[in-house]
């Protein structure tokens, strides 16, 4: 029996383009390298195909600078895929670009039509239930409406929020396995994981709750060894992956694919 959550055949990424310098960003500390950039993304890419996934390699969109975060257009169902309705304006088209593919995967794709907004950022699939983070990108009335299409396809949906000042919801947490979740301590302190079992990232490591499970693996931002550790402590087979050039630009492990 596979576990929807975590256990992928496949996975969809798309290599940055060189206007990943015009990528948004909450805080400026200087351009991302696209050199260091591509190099870490082949990495990402090579650990999930080590996995035995299939991995669909898109070329660069040099019109959409963050294109290269490609969960944030779409959310991947076992039923089907759901298309998002970015609340950033510069990344709305990028749903256009996405929609083709997950139509070559999927029988089914619906869309998020609007007039709400939501980011596949906000939304963490656990084992029993999808979670929801209403941000700055992602509004009630997106939630609304995701929440009818998923409901369709017998999951619930709860709405949460995602703290002041944190991009995403999984900026803040990542799901380890169908009940375990990695956070850090702000968003947990909000109450939103109650009955799961929760790993807090360490102080001062808070970047690292951005992660992935993939397969056998969790993928994670280097230079976190606390966390790296806490994770090989717990059983997980950690793969550690460059983020400092996405990191600029608000990014994470979980940004940088779509896993189905
Ligand atoms: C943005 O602000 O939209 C991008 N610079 C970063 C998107 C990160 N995506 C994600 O956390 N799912």
């Amino acid at each position: 029996m596979t576990n929807p959550t975590y256990e992928f055949t496949r996975a969809i990424t798309r290599r940055p383009a060189s206007s990943i310098t015009d990528g948004l960003r909450a805080e400026d500390i200087g351009p991302p390298d696209l050199d260091r950039m591509l190099a870490a993304h082949a990495d990402y890419v090579a650990a999930l195909k080590s996995t035995g996934a299939e991995v669909i390699e898109l070329p660069p969109l040099e019109a959409f600078p963050d294109a290269v975060f490609v969960e944030d257009t779409a959310l991947c169902l076992p039923k089907g895929a759901v298309l998002m309705r970015p609340g950033a304006p510069s990344r709305l088209g990028e749903v256009a670009e996405m929609a083709p593919i997950l139509r070559q995967c999927y029988d089914e794709v619906r869309e998020i039509k609007g007039p709400g907004f939501i980011e596949g950022g906000d939304i963490l699939v656990t084992g029993r239930e999808i979670l929801v983070g209403r941000s700055a990108r992602t509004d009630a009335a997106g939630v609304a409406e995701l929440a009818e299409i998923v409901a369709d396809w017998g999951h619930s949906l709860r709405e949460v929020f995602t703290p002041e000042g944190v991009l995403h919801f999984k900026t803040d947490c990542s799901l380890m396995d169908a009940e375990t979740i990695l956070s850090t301590k702000r968003l947990d302190a909000s109450g939103c994981f109650e009955g799961y079992r929760v790993l807090h990232v360490p102080e001062g490591e808070e970047a690292a709750a951005n992660a992935i499970r993939y397969n056998n693996l969790v993928l994670m931002a280097a230079d976190f060894p606390r966390t790296a550790e806490m994770l090989d402590r717990e059983g997980f087979e950690v793969v550690q992956i460059s983020n400092t050039e996405c990191a600029k630009l608000d990014g994470g492990m979980s940004c940088l694919s779509l896993r189905f």
